[in-house]
């Protein structure tokens, strides 16, 4: 049983406690998915979540537009996460595939969070490119203004929910200024859109749908535009400033799903006449794990709770909470595949999922460099 002990930490209030125990409760009567398909087992996973109301905490509700409540979505995440990546995963890509028309949408592009949040339509959030995707001012994907729209023309590649979305976030170079002042996004529908088609299905370690996508003059009207022209850059980084937080609350949920098996695996096990939880080495394994647990806890709720303080960036703490939880987790795993010896390395073993699972996590939504990068900035402009 995960250790809960952190719910009674300053950062959290009643409501938060009372939807971790709720959310526990569907977690083990819904999880995990049977991942046989991807696609069928993500769109799968995206209706029962928006059925049960849990993508409601993704995205404002349209006719009242507030504040993501970026502990709920840590936790959230955290709670899939210890049980099925792919859940997170699916509940992830809702809120960031819609997180700049949860930031700046207008009222009608609003309308497209109702489907988000019940699961009715699939989200995408589509910025990075074969030459963009740690340097976002250097994307090169082309909207060129045509009569009361836009053509949109170039690729995306590594997008999450490509193939399947309905609608598509696209960050692309208007002009207005060089670098990442030219840049703007875009609201896409996925389905029916002359000249937009999916290049390529990118498999990887630990399989979610994820696609290289190309877009030959796709014309899109002057309304698809989300927020200003020129403004691209910005909305993509404040939307990160919120996800970047959550995907360190996933790798905190992989880590503590790896350090309760490694825990349960120490007791039962015996070796040299007694369980393994009697040799000093494992115990020092055992405490360092709880030890990284602990502190990329501390780090993902110290960034969510200043967000959800009003903070208006968070673009330190978010950048500190996913590089640490990220890093630590695979470290955490790592060990946790160690004390299992040749089963945590057998195909199909919960450690053995988790290693494979983790691993992007310290790549996207900024590599871990790129947090690094982040960092100093934020500590040297403040100096
Ligand atoms: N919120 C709001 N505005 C922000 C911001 C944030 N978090 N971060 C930067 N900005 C603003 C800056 O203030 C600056 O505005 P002004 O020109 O008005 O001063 C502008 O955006 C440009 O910022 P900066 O000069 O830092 O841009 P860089 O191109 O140097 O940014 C990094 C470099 C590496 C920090 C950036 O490209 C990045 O985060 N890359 C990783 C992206 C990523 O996560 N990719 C994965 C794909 S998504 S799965």
């Amino acid at each position: 049983m995960a250790d809960k002990s952190f719910l009674t930490w300053p950062f959290f209030t009643d409501r938060h406690r009372a939807l971790a125990e709720e959310l526990e409760r569907w977690c083990a009567a819904n999880l995990p998915a049977d991942h046989g398909d991807v696609d069928a087992a993500c769109r799968d996973l995206v209706q029962k979540l928006g059925r049960d109301g849990w993508l409601a905490h993704t995205a404002p509700a349209p006719e009242a537009p507030a504040p993501l409540d970026v502990r709920t979505l840590c936790l959230i995440r955290e709670t899939l996460a210890r049980h099925d990546g792919l859940a997170d995963f699916a509940f992830a890509m809702q809120g960031l595939g819609a997180g700049p028309i949860s930031l700046v949408g207008n009222a009608k592009q609003r309308d497209w969070l109702k489907r988000t949040r019940s699961g009715d339509a699939i989200a995408a959030f589509a910025l990075s490119e074969q030459q963009s995707g740690s340097d976002v001012a250097n994307i090169a994907l082309t909207a060129q203004r045509y009569g009361d729209g836009y053509i949109l023309d170039g690729e995306k590649t590594w997008i999450s929910n490509g193939g399947i979305a309905d609608m598509y976030v696209v960050f692309a170079r208007t002009g207005e200024g060089p670098g990442a002042k030219g840049l703007s996004a875009f609201l896409v529908p996925g389905k029916k859109l002359a000249g937009f088609s999916v290049a390529e299905r990118i498999d990887v370690i630990a399989p979610h749908p994820l696609a290289r996508l190309k877009f030959e003059r796709v014309t899109v009207p002057a309304a698809a535009m989300i927020g200003a022209p020129g403004e691209g850059f910005k909305i993509a980084m404040a939307t990160l400033d919120i996800f970047r937080s959550t995907v360190g609350a996933a790798a905190l949920g992989f880590a503590r799903r790896a350090l309760d098996e490694a825990v349960a695996r120490a007791k039962s096990r015996e070796l040299f006449g007694g369980p393994l939880a009697d040799l000093q080495m494992v115990q020092a394994s055992i405490a360092e794990m709880a030890l990284d647990v602990d502190a990329a806890a501390l780090l993902v709720y110290r960034a969510a709770w200043a967000k959800d303080g009003g903070a208006a960036r968070v673009t330190r703490e978010a950048a500190m909470a996913k590089l640490f939880a990220t890093e630590q987790a695979q470290r955490v795993i790592d060990k946790a595949v160690q004390l299992h010896g040749g089963d945590g390395v057998r195909h199909g073993h919960v450690v053995e999922r988790l290693y494979r699972e983790i691993r992007a996590l310290r790549i996207y939504e900024g590599a871990s460099e790129v947090q690094k990068v982040v960092i100093a900035r934020q500590v040297l402009a403040g100096a």
